[in-house]
């Protein structure tokens, strides 16, 4: 028992005595494990009903607002200057370079970006020496990514030659042209709206002295000689992490020869389109915008359209909202919030304990309340002009001002609230609201049965091939994920048994669904997960969305992946996946155990039917020996990922997945074993 679990979820029948002693033995330190976490889950609650934790880890963000706040003329007091300053002199690493998140491999990218800002913060050039050695030893400037020399280029730094044209009249195409910009991934889409907006008219502010300073530091030769015609495709080998086909180079050079024959007329008209996009962005969002990195580009746009202007003053209040202090660390969030997506799991958990008492009742029906009013129930006229998608009925992963709905952020809404409501005693969210939430979701469905992000894909697959953003992989088409259908059959499944919605057309979207995940399922009987680490959480989705969608927990497939989770235990009874897994595409061991992909293996265990295994009992033991005695968890490592390359930290995680896990364990072990069993083998 102590040793490394050695079950195979083959051998189904029969639980060996010895587990059930192992289960009765932890039940009531697990129960007191519930309790405490429950509490501090509760006290974790915000004034608005929400669980609203800082959502941080890109490391390019920061630095890009130093640039933004540089190339807008932006005053910042000396209090912000010194929060920005400190915080980014903590990311550099011991090997002198700054990485895309902390712990990660240096990259040019983001240790150039960090030396500029740092710089712009009057640290000067003997302070970060170690930077400015990286960035030699590893080829100059020149070997930065487009986006680097992008913002190089916004602050006069870099010169727009060097960068690789964003061309603003590829927003003209028609729009079944696949190539159309309007059928990319909304992120790298609303990125490249203000990018070919500044790029069109090549705007930069006139360097300043600091500029200048920072020109000699970082050119090796004087500016006026430096070939920049000859950089534009140039990249560190290190940062090169999307393959460079032959398919990009044809691109390239057709948007290098459209860019030398721009027509004066037709340049402007796709400048106005796209400050329309950005206007309809501005509306639909409060100026918030989808993105941090939009959000920060559009505020210069709107500074170099029209300084000082009312949108300017817009978009500059609402950056606000990205930028949080943490434990006396300034923090650019990766997103304005992840307040529903916390919100919908804390509210999963507390449902699942089950505990009782008057401020954890309390503590639901305000959360619910949150996800009540975060729905988004109103349609900006307009949408489809701007490749929007109807957005009534579905919930965004922040909040309602944000109001881009997500597949998986609707579906742990609606799970949320059936799944407290199941309880009895707390009314969920209105019955007519869950309804249209379910609308949405099947209106999502892609034509290969799955679901993608924010939109259903509208791009062929090859177009991926086209990706110039060199940092990040998979950021061209919203294509369909295993996470988000997975959510997405479990909260379909769970409406239908409610009785909320029946339709032959939830069946069959379940049942094409369950037809999607299969078909994700890799040889080992894995799941790559897309947005978190990595096959834990992937595989996580996938049965329980398979299982939720009909499968048995006897299929083949459910006991496949589970031999594949069991024998990625480590001996302490822990699941540990290294961040390394999403750029390799192959599970790698982390240093050390860590509770929440322990949490989501022991769901994994549990729904499948495998609560009373050693491999749970293991799993549930480790959850409750590492909690702290005020029930919550200490600061692990990386769960959360984008873009295969970038981690980010859902700080909450950690403290609600383990409350989760050990309630449904619990559950299970209760209903499996009955009770005169574990008291017989108590005496
Ligand atoms: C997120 C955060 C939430 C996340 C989930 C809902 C968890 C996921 O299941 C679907 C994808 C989504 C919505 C998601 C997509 C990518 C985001 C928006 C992020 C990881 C937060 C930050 C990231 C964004 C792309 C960062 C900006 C960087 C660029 C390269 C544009």
């Amino acid at each position: 028992l102590h040793g490394r679990a050695a079950d195979q979820p083959t051998e189904n029948s029969g639980r060996p005595e010895a587990v059930t002693l192992e289960e009765a033995s932890i039940l009531p330190v697990v129960d007191v494990a519930i309790e405490r976490a429950v509490d501090h889950l509760v006290g974790l609650q915000s004034d608005a009903g929400s669980w609203n934790p800082v959502y941080s880890g890109p490391n390019f963000l920061l630095p890009m607002y130093v640039i933004v706040c540089h190339a807008s003329s932006t005053e910042l007091t000396r209090q912000q200057r010194l929060d920005l300053h400190g915080a980014l002199l903590r990311t550099s690493q011991p090997d002198g370079g700054v990485a895309l998140y902390s712990g990660g491999p240096s990259r040019m990218f983001t240790t150039t970006l960090t030396y500029v800002a740092l710089r712009l913060l009057d640290e000067p050039p003997e302070g970060l020496h170690s930077l400015h050695q990286w960035i030699g030893a590893h080829g100059g400037i020149h070997q930065a990514p487009m986006w680097a020399k992008f913002f190089m280029s916004l602050i006069g730094l870099y010169d727009y030659r060097g960068v690789e044209p964003i061309l603003p009249e590829l927003w003209l195409l028609p729009r079944w042209a696949p190539v159309h910009p309007g059928r990319f991934w909304c992120h790298t889409r609303q990125v490249y709206v203000p990018m070919a907006w500044l790029y069109g008219r090549r705007v930069s502010r006139p360097p300043t002295p600091q500029v200048l300073a920072i020109r000699d530091e970082l050119l090796e030769r004087p500016w006026e000689s430096v070939e920049w015609l000859s950089y534009r495709a140039s990249l560190a080998t290190g940062d090169v992490l999307a393959p460079h086909g032959v398919l990009l180079t044809i691109a390239t050079k057709a948007l290098r020869a459209a860019e030398r024959c721009s027509i004066g007329r037709i340049r402007s008209r796709a400048l106005d389109r796209l400050l329309q996009h950005i206007r309809y962005e501005d509306a639909s969002t409060d100026y918030v915008a989808l993105g941090p990195i939009n959000a920060m580009l559009n505020l210069l746009v709107h500074h170099f359209d029209e300084p000082g202007g009312p949108e300017f003053e817009r978009a500059l209040e609402a950056l606000d909202a990205y930028l949080r202090m943490n434990s006396g660390v300034l923090e650019f969030q990766g997103y304005n919030s992840s307040e529903l997506w916390d919100t919908a799991f804390a509210l999963q958990a507390l449902a699942a304990a089950d505990e009782g008492g008057p401020g954890v009742a309390t503590a639901i029906s305000r959360g619910l309340e949150y996800v009540e009013r975060t729905q988004v129930r109103e349609e900006l006229p307009g949408g489809a002009k701007h490749f929007r998608d109807p957005a009534r009925g579905g919930w965004p992963f922040s909040n309602l001002r944000h109001g881009w709905p997500v597949t998986d952020c609707t579906a742990e809404a609606v799970r949320a609230s059936l799944a407290v409501s199941a309880l009895g005693g707390t009314e969920g969210v209105t019955e007519e609201r869950l309804r249209d939430g379910v609308s949405w979701m099947l209106s999502m469905q892609n034509r290969d049965g799955g679901w993608s992000t924010y939109e259903q894909t509208r791009a062929p697959r090859w177009i991926e091939k086209l990706n110039p953003t060199q940092v990040f992989l998979n950021v061209m088409v919203d294509r369909s994920f295993v996470e988000c259908t997975a959510s997405c059959i479990q909260a379909l499944a769970a409406a239908r048994s409610s009785g909320l919605v029946y339709s032959r057309g939830v069946d069959e979207a379940i049942s094409r669904g369950v037809d999607f995940l299969a078909s994700q399922q890799w040889a080992d009987g894995s799941f790559e997960g897309a947005w978190g680490v990595c096959f834990t959480y992937g595989t996580w989705f996938a049965v329980s969305g398979l299982l939720a969608g009909g499968v048995s927990n006897a299929d083949v497939r459910i006991e496949r992946a589970l031999g594949f989770l069991v024998a990625q235990q480590r001996s302490d009874g822990s699941w540990g996946e290294d961040p390394g897994s999403c750029v390799r595409r192959t599970y790698v061991q982390a240093q050390q155990g860590q509770v929440v992909m322990t949490s989501w293996a022991l769901l994994t265990l549990t729904r499948a039917g495998h609560s009373s295994r050693t491999a749970a009992t293991l799993a549930a033991r480790f959850l409750a020996e590492k909690q702290r005695s005020d029930g919550g968890y200490p600061a692990e490592s990386w769960a959360g990922v984008f873009c295969r390359t970038s981690m980010i930290n859902n700080e909450l995680y950690r403290h609600y997945f383990p409350l989760w896990a050990l309630s449904e364990w619990r559950l299970a072990v209760r209903a499996d074993a009955p009770r005169s069993r574990i008291t017989e083998v108590n005496t």
